[in-house]
């Protein structure tokens, strides 16, 4: 189909059903161009939170638009493919998380956002990849269960004196970069500054130059005076990267960066959403209310971060 006459039906949708569209920064291009907001989980959450718009179309994968719900339940949450899911999210279950609690009684339960509703719900609070040492330190217990990304559990461990007992998951997109391909690419670009995300093993983080989340990697790329710029998570980033740094030149670390969930949404399936009002996403009340109270609580402790973007 035409791709113009496809971008216009969208938006006649969107009027017709005052919907917004956000989309993570992992989306194919023609998703984050179509996009009212670009940004991380968190960010977009808090977005879909505050917006007078009815209806969310939620481009990402499940547990984003469930926490999209978890945060705003009067709205109706849309995911175009609901096949997108998130291998890290589903490495770990509620009865493996309850046994676990059972075995570190004293700890506090972190969970990173990347989790689904039942995961934060059974969680003492959330945190995301900019935050979650600081809402580590911000606990009183100094023991601390992190699940489920043990590299980000590595990674706030540097960072904290409480002790770290990390759940075994991981984000296989970050985890396949290696020490190697840094080496490769510094070797390439001498000039170039390593930028990566909390979700990539210890050792690449330990080579890097710069460590955050999607939406702090496309702050940094922007403050630098760099103009060769490294980049160290899903290829969907280059996008806003290369839109808002015309003259700065951006190479990815390695070519497995390349998350296949993320890439399961596209124009024709928006369309489609907005059309039947499908796939709705929501989360069982009592689920609902425990999670939200695990987000809520992250919000009293981070205020001053913005991880989303208007185009
Ligand atoms: O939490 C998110 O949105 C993810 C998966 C990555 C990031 O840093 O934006």
């Amino acid at each position: 189909m035409n791709i113009l006459k496809l971008k216009d039906e969208i938006t006649a949708l969107k009027e017709k059903h005052n919907a917004i569209i956000l989309a993570h920064n992992y989306q194919l291009d023609e998703v984050q161009e179509i996009a009212d907001y670009t940004g991380d989980s968190f960010g977009l959450s808090k977005l879909a939170a505050s917006t007078t718009a009815d209806v969310i179309v939620f481009c990402g994968v499940k547990f984003m638009a469930e926490s999209a719900y978890i945060l705003s339940p009067e709205k109706t949450v849309l995911q175009p493919d609901l096949k997108a899911g998130c291998p890290l999210a589903e490495s770990i279950n509620p009865e493996e998380l309850q046994a676990k609690k059972e075995e570190y009684p004293e700890a506090a339960v972190v969970c990173y956002v990347n989790s689904s509703a039942e995961i934060k719900a059974l969680s003492d609070i959330c945190c995301t990849s900019s935050n979650a040492a600081g809402i580590v330190n911000s606990l009183e217990e100094n023991q601390v269960l992190f699940v489920p990304d043990k590299n980000l559990a590595d990674y706030v461990a540097g960072n904290t004196e409480k002790e770290i007992i990390p759940w075994d998951g991981c984000c296989a997109t970050h985890n396949a970069v290696t020490a190697a391909d840094v080496h490769e690419l510094r070797n390439l670009y001498p000039d170039g500054i390593v930028t990566v995300h909390p979700e990539c093993r210890p050792e690449v983080i330990a080579l890097a130059d710069h460590v955050g989340s999607t939406a702090e990697m496309i702050r940094f790329a922007k403050e630098t005076d760099s103009e060769k710029i490294i980049i160290g998570t899903e290829m969907g980033t280059l996008y806003k990267l290369k839109k808002d740094n015309p003259d700065k030149k951006f190479y990815l670390l390695s070519r497995e960066l390349v998350c296949s969930d993320m890439k399961l949404n596209n124009l024709e399936k928006i369309k489609a959403a907005l059309e039947t009002m499908q796939h709705q996403v929501t989360v069982p009340e009592n689920i609902r209310k425990a999670a939200f109270r695990s987000l809520d609580r992250m919000l009293q402790v981070k205020t001053n971060k913005t991880s989303y973007c208007q185009l």
